[in-house]
C-alpha cells in the first residue's frame, strides 16, 4: 500500500520570499526545513506584527494632544530571528562577525579606539590588503621601458594622492582642535533638563575647534579677524554644537546678509587678494552701507582680534537661546566662556611679524600647551533671563548685534571646559568634524534670532558638499556617543550595516522599532505662541545702530580705544576708495567725536557729518560696562609664556643658567636664542643655543632676558639682529630682564628707561638690580602683566 504523503502545512512557503498562506498558522518544522531559524523567523513575523493590530498613537497627532508627544508603541520579538535581515545571520566569520545575533545596538559609535591604526611593526599594504613588495618602482617594460597601465599599485596610490583634499570651510576655513571635557559644577535641573548639567561635577566629553573666519586654510593664525570657538558636547542624550566666537555681538540681523558679508570681507574675486584681512575696500564698503555692523566692528578693531592664544580669548555663544526644564518651563540664556589664563591680546605690529615667523602660532601654541600638560581651561557661564525681563530691555535679546550687559543680567558660573588632548590626526578630526548649530539636545532650544534661524539651516547644508554626503555623522569625530537608530539608510559613504528589513515607521515587523521616544524622554522645541503676519523686515529696536557700539567705547581703557582708533587708521588706510573710508569715519561720528576725530585725523580729513540715524527710538545711553574691556580678565602666573634668553660667547653663563631654572619653574618656557645653534662659551658653562635669531625672532616670545657678561653683551652689541630683537621686544611692550652690562644694549637701541609718563619703565628689569636672584623674581612678577602700554607713543619712539 502506497505511504500516504501529507505535505507539512506552509513549508513550501518557508522556503520562498513571496506569498503565503491567508492564515496565520505557524509553519510546519520539518526536515525540509533545515534552518529552524528561518521557521522562528517567519513564524515570530507573524505573531510580533499581529501584536499590533493598528497604530495606537495616531491620535496624538493632531490638536492639543499634540503638545505632549507619546513614547512610540512597541512589542518585543519571540526572538532575534524575527527582526533579523537573514534567516542565516548566526554563520558567523572573521568578516561577518561573531554570528550573535545583534538587537538594539549601534556598533557605529562608541570612543575613537575602535578606528584608530598604528602601523607599528606592520608590512605595507594596497588599501585591498594585498602587500607590496616595491614602493619604490611603478611597473616597467624593461629598465627603461614605458609604465604598464595594468600597474593597480601605483594607479591606487596615485588616484587616493590626487583625492586627498576636500574643499575647505566656505568660512572659518583655518582652525585647530583639541579633545576635552566639560564639567557642571552643581546640578541645574530647576533650569534645564540638558543632560550636561544633570548632576553636580558631571563630566561630558567634547571636541573644541578654534578658528579665523576670512582666512583659507593656510593662512596665517594671526590676521585681524574674529575667532571661532566651536564646542561639541559629546553628550549621553546626543550630541550638542555650541558654535560660538570671541565676541559676544556679529555683524548683521539677519541671515540673509551672510552671503553679501562673506563675499565683501573675503579675497575680492578679480585678484584674489588680499588673503585673511579686512583691509579692503570691499569689505568697508559693505559694512559702511550696513550701520548694524558698527557696533562689531569695535570689538573687531579691538585688541579681541588679535588674541595671543587661543588659550587666551573669551567665547560666546552670540546667539539668546532657550533653556527648559523638566517641567516645561523655559527661559532664555546667553552662554560665555572665560579663560582661566586670562584675556590677552598682541600688538598690531607684533601680529603682523608673527605672521612671517611663525604662521602656525596660535596652532603651534595649542598643541605645545597641552603637549606639555598646561592644560588650557575655560569657564561657561550664563546669562538667565525671562521673556518678561527680555521684553523691558531697552534692545531687543533677539538682535545678534546687541549683548546684555552683565550689568544688567550677571554671568552665572556653572561649569568648566578643560582640554586635556590633542588630536591623533589633524586631517580625521580637526579637518572633519562637523560643528552644526541644529545639533541642541533636550534641554536647550533656539530663540527667534533671525540669524541663529538661517544659520540652523546653513551648517547642515554646507556639510553635506564638504564631507561628501548626507552620512558625514558617521565619520568617527562627528558620531555621538548617544545611540542612534533611525530609518535613515543609503547615501554616499554609508557605513552603518543595517540589520533587518524595517526601515521605516510605524512598522509592526520591527516590533515598532526604533521607536518614537516620545515627549517626556525625547526632544521638545518650547511651545512658544507666535500669532504674527508672514513678513519680511525687523522689529524696530533693532534700528539702534549706535547705544551699543557707545556702550562697548565707553567701557574700553584709554589704552584699548587708542588701540581701536589705530586699527580702523590701519585699515581704512588700505582702503582705496576715499568715499568709503568717510563713510566708515560717519559711522563713527555717531558712536563717540573722540573716536571719529581719531580715526579721521590718522586718514588726512575732517570728520563727515554723522551718518543718518534711522532709529525711530531715543538713543539709550549705559554706563560703563567693566567686563567689556579685556583688562577685567588678567591672570596671575606665567605659565606657558616664552621667554628668550639670548645668549653668545662671554656671557655669563651661571647666571643664564639660574635664570633659565627660575623660569621653567615659575611654569614659562625660557629658550637660549643665539646668533646660531651650538655651543656658547660662557664663563666656566658652555650652553646650548635652541634656536637662531633668525629662526625665532623677538616677536615669538613674550618676554626677553639678556645676562650679564661683559664680553658677551659685547658680542650681541655688534649684532645687528640681536639689537632688532632688543627693540622688538620693547615696541612689544614686553618685560626685559637686562642685567648688568646688558644695560649697554638698551642704549644702543635706543631705549629709555623711563615710560614717556617720566615714570620708571616697571617691565625693563635688571640694571638696578645686581642680584640675579631678586632681579629674575621681580622679572617673573613683571611678567604677569605682560605688557607696559605705558611705552607706546604714536608713532612708536623706538
Ligand atoms: Fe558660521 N558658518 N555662519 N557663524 N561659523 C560656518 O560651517 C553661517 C555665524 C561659526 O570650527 C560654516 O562647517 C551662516 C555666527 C564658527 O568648524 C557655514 C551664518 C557665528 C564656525 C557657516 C553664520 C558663527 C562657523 C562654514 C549667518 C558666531 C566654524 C563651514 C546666518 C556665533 C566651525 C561650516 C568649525 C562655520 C554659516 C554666522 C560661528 C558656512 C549662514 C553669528 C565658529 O555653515
Amino acid at each position: 500500500m502506497p505511504t500516504k504523503i501529507t505535505a507539512p502545512k506552509n513549508t513550501g512557503s518557508l522556503l520562498s520570499t513571496v506569498s503565503g498562506p491567508s492564515t496565520a498558522q505557524p509553519a510546519a518544522k520539518t526536515s525540509a526545513v533545515k534552518n529552524s531559524y528561518l521557521a522562528d523567523k517567519v513564524e515570530g513575523t507573524g505573531a510580533l506584527a499581529g501584536s499590533m493590530p493598528n497604530n495606537p498613537n495616531k491620535a496624538s497627532e493632531y490638536g492639543e494632544a499634540a503638545y505632549n508627544p507619546p513614547e512610540g508603541a512597541t512589542a518585543l520579538p519571540a526572538s532575534a530571528a524575527v527582526t533579523s535581515s537573514t534567516a542565516s545571520e548566526k554563520n558567523g566569520s572573521t568578516k561577518t562577525g561573531s554570528g550573535k545575533p545583534p538587537q538594539g545596538i549601534n556598533a557605529m559609535i562608541a570612543s575613537l579606539d575602535r578606528v584608530r591604526v598604528d602601523s607599528g611593526g606592520q608590512q605595507l599594504t594596497t588599501n585591498q590588503g594585498v602587500p607590496i613588495a616595491d614602493n619604490q618602482n611603478s611597473l616597467k617594460i624593461g629598465l627603461r621601458g614605458p609604465t604598464a597601465l595594468e600597474d593597480f599599485i601605483l594607479r591606487e596610490k596615485i588616484t587616493h594622492f590626487d583625492h586627498e583634499r576636500i574643499s575647505e570651510r566656505v568660512v572659518h576655513a583655518r582652525g585647530s582642535a583639541a579633545h576635552g571635557y566639560f564639567e557642571c559644577y552643581q546640578a541645574l535641573g530647576a533650569l534645564t533638563k540638558a543632560t550636561p548639567f544633570a548632576e553636580d561635577g558631571k563630566q561630558t566629553p567634547v571636541f573644541v575647534r578654534f578658528s579665523t573666519v576670512a582666512g583659507e586654510r593656510g593662512s596665517t593664525d594671526t590676521a585681524r579677524d574674529v575667532r571661532g570657538f566651536a564646542v561639541k558636547f559629546y553628550t549621553d542624550e546626543g550630541n550638542w554644537d555650541l558654535v560660538g566666537n570671541n565676541m559676544p555681538v556679529f555683524f548683521i540681523q539677519d541671515a540673509m546678509k551672510f552671503p553679501d558679508l562673506v563675499h565683501a570681507v573675503k579675497p575680492e574675486p578679480h585678484f584674489a587678494m588680499p588673503q585673511a584681512s579686512s583691509a579692503h575696500d570691499t569689505y568697508w564698503d559693505f559694512v559702511s552701507l550696513m550701520p548694524e555692523s558698527t557696533h562689531m566692528l569695535l570689538w573687531q578693531m579691538s585688541d579681541r582680534a588679535i588674541p595671543r592664544s587661543y588659550r587666551m580669548m573669551q567665547g560666546f555663544g552670540v546667539h539668546t537661546f532657550r533653556l527648559i526644564n523638566a517641567e516645561g518651563e523655559s527661559v532664555f540664556c546667553k552662554f560665555h566662556w572665560t579663560p582661566v589664563a586670562g584675556t590677552h591680546a598682541l600688538c598690531w605690529d607684533e601680529a603682523v611679524k608673527i605672521s612671517g615667523a611663525d604662521s602656525d602660532f596660535h596652532r603651534r601654541d595649542l598643541w605645545e600647551a597641552i603637549e606639555a600638560g598646561a592644560y588650557p581651561e575655560w569657564e561657561l557661564g550664563l546669562q538667565v533671563f525671562t521673556e518678561q525681563q527680555a521684553e523691558e530691555f531697552e534692545f531687543d535679546v533677539l538682535d545678534p548685534t546687541k549683548l546684555v550687559p552683565e550689568e544688567l543680567i550677571p554671568v552665572i558660573a556653572v561649569g568648566k571646559l578643560v582640554l586635556n588632548r590633542n588630536p591623533d590626526n589633524f586631517f580625521a578630526e580637526t579637518e572633519q568634524v562637523a560643528f552644526c548649530t541644529a545639533h541642541i539636545i533636550p534641554g536647550i532650544d533656539f530663540s527667534n534670532d533671525p540669524l541663529l534661524q538661517g544659520r540652523i539651516h546653513s551648517y547642515l547644508d554646507t556639510q553635506i558638499s564638504r564631507l561628501g554626503g548626507a552620512n558625514f555623522h558617521e565619520i568617527p569625530i562627528n558620531s555621538p556617543l548617544a545611540p542612534v537608530h533611525n530609518n535613515q539608510r543609503d547615501g554616499m559613504h554609508r557605513q552603518a550595516v543595517a540589520r533587518g528589513r524595517v526601515s521605516y515607521e510605524p512598522n509592526s515587523l520591527g516590533g515598532g522599532c526604533p521607536f518614537q521616544a516620545g515627549g517626556a524622554k525625547g526632544f521638545t522645541s518650547f511651545a512658544e505662541r507666535v500669532s504674527e503676519d508672514k513678513v519680511r523686515g525687523k522689529p524696530e529696536k533693532f534700528a539702534d545702530h549706535y547705544s551699543q557700539a557707545q556702550l562697548f567705547w565707553i567701557s574700553q581703557t584709554p589704552v584699548e580705544q587708542q588701540h581701536i582708533i589705530k586699527a580702523f587708521r590701519f585699515e581704512l588706510t588700505r582702503v582705496q576708495t576715499q568715499a568709503i573710508r568717510e563713510r566708515v569715519v560717519s559711522l563713527l561720528a555717531n558712536v563717540n567725536a573722540e573716536l571719529a576725530a581719531g580715526v579721521a585725523d590718522g586718514l588726512g580729513f575732517a570728520v563727515p557729518a554723522p551718518a543718518l540715524n534711522i532709529s525711530p527710538l531715543p538713543p539709550h545711553t549705559y554706563d560703563p560696562s567693566p567686563p567689556l574691556s579685556m583688562s577685567s580678565y588678567p591672570a596671575s602666573d606665567i605659565k606657558t609664556r616664552r621667554v628668550a634668553i639670548l645668549i653668545a660667547p662671554g656671557i655669563d653663563g651661571a647666571m643664564a643658567s639660574s635664570i633659565y631654572s627660575a623660569l621653567i619653574d615659575a611654569g614659562a618656557v625660557p629658550r637660549f636664542v643665539a646668533a646660531k645653534l651650538g655651543e656658547v662659551k660662557a664663563g666656566k658653562l658652555g650652553l646650548h643655543a635652541e634656536i637662531s635669531i633668525e629662526a625665532g625672532p623677538a616677536a615669538l616670545y613674550d618676554a626677553m632676558v639678556v645676562p650679564d657678561g661683559a664680553d658677551g653683551v659685547a658680542a650681541l652689541l655688534k649684532d645687528g639682529n640681536a639689537i632688532e630683537f632688543i627693540k622688538d621686544q620693547y615696541r612689544h611692550c614686553k618685560p626685559m630682564l637686562m642685567m648688568g652690562a646688558a644695560e649697554a644694549l638698551l642704549e644702543k637701541a635706543g631705549i629709555p628707561l623711563n615710560l614717556p609718563s617720566e615714570e620708571k619703565d616697571p617691565l625693563i628689569v635688571g640694571p638696578d638690580q645686581p642680584d640675579a636672584g631678586k632681579a629674575t623674581k621681580a622679572f617673573i612678577s613683571a611678567m604677569t602683566k605682560h605688557k607696559e602700554f605705558g611705552r607706546e607713543t604714536d608713532p612708536p619712539a623706538v
